[in-house]
């Protein structure tokens, strides 16, 4: 196998592309796949603060690492979530990552500064702790970012991600869900801009930039991810893709070009009556926002 781009020899292959790889054009391929998702979707302009979700797996740590890379200025956010091992063991490689490429990391941690853990916080809130946690997730970077005055946040979804939730949003033809199934979600209303700048490449690409920069990612997935349906929408997809690769990409990307501009107003129907949460100022459409009822359940 050798490198399509120097004809060296190989170190990664990527099918959807029929094309293998040499270290260096690998890593040159990553910078440009990302590059051109930012552009293409005009997720982020020269100059703008970028907050990056960091959760110390492959992708998050993968994209700040992409992103500093392109000459952002990318800080890190990473949040405690208080599940035992998972939580101390993905700090920690967050920690040394930032340590190591000397970015600024900002920590919050639910059961030091908020008072609840997932675990604990989910069952108080008779919601599935991914449920909680995704609502603590987006809650707590968008306030940080509003709060640090970042014009974005940036999370580490990459094809994979994008086209396993595009799945089960069409097999339950969740309008709401599609018409905002976008890379990039502009600023309104109290929300910071979200940008996905992954969303062209896969996880095995993402777990492959990770080993060859030398960057140590936790591996474990979060226990509570057993039972998550998204892996189960994965797995299909997994199955689709080996036969037919490019099959991922085609689904998701002809989505963005042919669908999402139809289902588009679905999602602003869903805007309509925001206002700004009494406990926290958060834009939301009930008397007080999820996040505040998640936090006083749990603190009950
Ligand atoms: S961290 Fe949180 Fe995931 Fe763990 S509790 Fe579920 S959502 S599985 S990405
Ligand atoms: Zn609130």
């Amino acid at each position: 196998m050798r490198c399509r781009a120097c004809r060296a020899p190989a170190v990664v292959d990527v099918p959807r592309h029929h094309a293998a790889f040499c270290t260096d054009c690998f890593l040159r391929h990553c910078r440009e796949q990302v590059g051109r998702a930012i552009d293409h979707f005009g997720m982020l302009g020269r100059g703008e603060r970028v907050l990056v979700a960091v959760s110390g797996g492959k992708d998050s740590l993968a994209l700040w690492d992409l992103l500093l890379d392109l000459g952002y200025e990318a800080d890190g956010l990473y949040l405690g979530l208080g599940i035992a091992d998972y939580s101390p063991a993905s700090r920690q490689a967050a920690e040394a990552f930032a340590h190591r490429r000397q970015a600024r990391l900002q920590v919050v941690d639910l059961p030091a500064d908020l008072g609840f853990d997932i675990p604990v916080g989910s069952r108080a809130a008779r919601r599935a702790p991914c449920s909680a946690c995704g609502l603590s997730k987006r809650h707590l970077f968008n306030s940080a970012a509003r709060d640090g005055g970042y014009d974005a946040v940036a999370t580490g979804h990459n094809l994979d991600d994008e086209a396993a939730v595009l799945f089960g949003n069409v097999l339950r033809w969740d309008l709401a869900y599609l018409g905002r199934q976008l890379p990039v979600l502009p600023a309104t209303d109290g929300f910071v801009k979200k940008v996905k700048p992954l969303v062209r490449l896969s996880e095995r690409e993402t777990a492959a930039y990770c080993v060859l920069r030398d960057i140590d990612y936790i591996v474990e997935e979060c226990p509570m991810s057993a039972g998550n349906r998204h892996l189960r929408y994965k797995e299909a997809l997994n199955a689709i893709e080996v036969r037919s690769p490019g099959t991922k990409a085609a689904f998701y990307f002809g989505f963005l070009e042919r669908m999402a501009p139809l289902v588009a107003g679905a999602a602003d129907e869903e805007r309509e009556g925001l206002h700004p949460c009494p406990g926290c100022g958060s834009p939301t459409v009930s008397e007080t926002c999820a996040f505040c009822r998640l936090v006083a359940a749990a603190r009950a």
